[in-house]
C-alpha cells in the first residue's frame, strides 16, 4: 500500500477516499478537511474566540488538537455529568490535554446547575439517561458561552455521528431535527450562540487515526449508558451499509444536506422567546431547562426530607 500523496509506505487505507496515506500525510489530510469545514461554513474566524466542548474521547480531544494547531483562539469546556468512574477519568483526562498544551479548561458540575447528577436526573424523570443528559449539555453550552463572551461553541460531533442522527431523525420523520441537523447553526437570537461541528466530514475512524498518531490520550470506554442507546444501533446499521459500500454513509449525510436539508428548513425565530425564569431562549414560557431541574431538585430535596 503506498500513500497516494508521496508514494511512501502507507499506515492508513481510506476505502471510502480510495486512498491510501503515511502518518504525515494522513494528519495533513486531516486538518484539511478540518479547514475545508471551517471556510465552507464559514464556522469562526482566527479573531473569535472558540469555547469547545470536550468530553475527553478522541472526538472532541483531536478537534481541540486540530484548533489549536491552526492557531484558532479555543477555550475546552469540560461539563461534568457525575457519571461514576467514566465522568471521574474522562475530566482527568481533559485536565491532562489542557495541561499539556497551555491551553485554558473549564469546568462545569452538572449536578451544581441542574441539582443531580445524571444517574440521578435518569432516576428521577424515569426517562432514558441521554434524555435528561443531552438537554443539560445543550443548554449549559449555550449558558456558559453567552456568559464569558464567547460567539461560537464547538463540538466534536464526526460523520458517523451526523449520518447516525441523520438515519434517526429520518426514521421518525422528525422534521425539526431535520431542519436542526447541519455543521453549522447560526445565532437566530441574541441569546443563542453559533454551533458548529468542524469533525462533520471525518469519519470516526479517522478522528481515532488522527488521535492516535498525535499520540493524544483519550478515554476509550464509552458513557456506561450509551449501551442499549438507539443511536448506536443506527450506527451499526450504517458502518454494515458502508462495509457492502464503502462511502455509503458519506452519500447519505452530504446528500442530505446538499440537496434535501433546505427543503426542511424553516423560519424558526418567530417562536422563539426568553425563559421567564432563567432568561434563556425557549418555546415556551418556562424553558425545558428550568422545567427539569425544578422536577430533579423537589425529588432529591423530598429525598434528603
Ligand atoms: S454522555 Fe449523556 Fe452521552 Fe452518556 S448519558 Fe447519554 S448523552 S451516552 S454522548
Ligand atoms: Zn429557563
Amino acid at each position: 500500500m503506498r500513500c497516494r500523496r508521496c508514494g511512501g509506505a502507507a499506515v492508513l487505507e481510506l476505502r471510502r477516499h480510495n486512498a491510501a496515506f503515511c502518518a504525515p500525510d494522513f494528519l495533513a489530510f486531516f486538518r484539511n478537511q478540518v479547514r475545508e469545514a471551517i471556510r465552507r461554513h464559514r464556522m469562526f474566524t482566527h479573531d473569535e474566540p472558540v469555547l469547545v466542548a470536550v468530553s475527553g474521547g478522541k472526538d472532541s480531544l483531536a478537534l481541540w488538537d486540530v484548533l489549536i494547531e491552526e492557531g484558532y483562539r479555543t477555550t475546552g469546556l469540560y461539563l461534568d455529568l457525575g457519571i461514576f468512574d467514566y465522568s471521574v477519568e474522562s475530566r482527568a483526562r481533559c485536565e491532562a490535554f489542557a495541561a499539556a498544551r497551555g491551553a485554558p479548561l473549564m469546568v462545569v458540575r452538572v449536578a451544581d446547575e441542574v441539582g443531580a447528577p445524571v444517574p440521578v436526573i435518569k432516576e428521577v424523570t424515569r426517562r432514558p439517561p441521554c434524555s435528561g443528559c443531552g438537554l443539560s449539555k445543550r443548554y449549559l453550552m449555550n449558558k456558559v458561552a453567552l456568559e464569558h463572551g464567547f460567539p461560537v461553541v464547538a463540538t466534536g460531533h464526526n460523520l458517523d455521528d451526523e449520518a447516525a442522527t441523520l438515519l434517526g431523525s429520518v426514521l421518525h420523520w422528525q422534521i425539526d431535527a431535520l431542519a436542526r441537523q447541519a455543521p453549522a447553526l447560526p445565532a437566530t437570537h441574541p441569546k443563542l450562540v453559533r454551533r458548529v461541528k468542524p469533525l462533520y466530514r471525518l469519519s470516526e475512524l479517522e478522528t481515532a487515526a488522527y488521535a492516535f498518531l498525535r499520540r493524544i490520550d483519550y478515554i476509550v470506554e464509552e458513557c456506561p449508558f450509551a449501551r442499549g442507546a438507539t443511536s448506536l444501533a443506527h450506527k451499526e446499521l450504517l458502518s454494515r451499509l458502508e462495509e457492502a459500500s464503502p462511502g455509503a454513509k458519506h452519500n447519505f449525510l452530504f446528500g442530505f444536506l446538499e440537496r434535501a436539508r433546505p427543503a426542511f428548513e424553516r423560519v424558526e425565530a418567530a417562536t422563539l422567546q426568553e425563559c421567564t425564569r432563567c432568561g434563556q431562549v425557549t418555546t415556551g414560557p418556562v424553558c425545558a431547562f428550568c422545567r427539569l431541574a425544578d422536577q430533579v431538585k423537589r425529588a432529591v430535596g423530598a429525598g434528603r426530607a
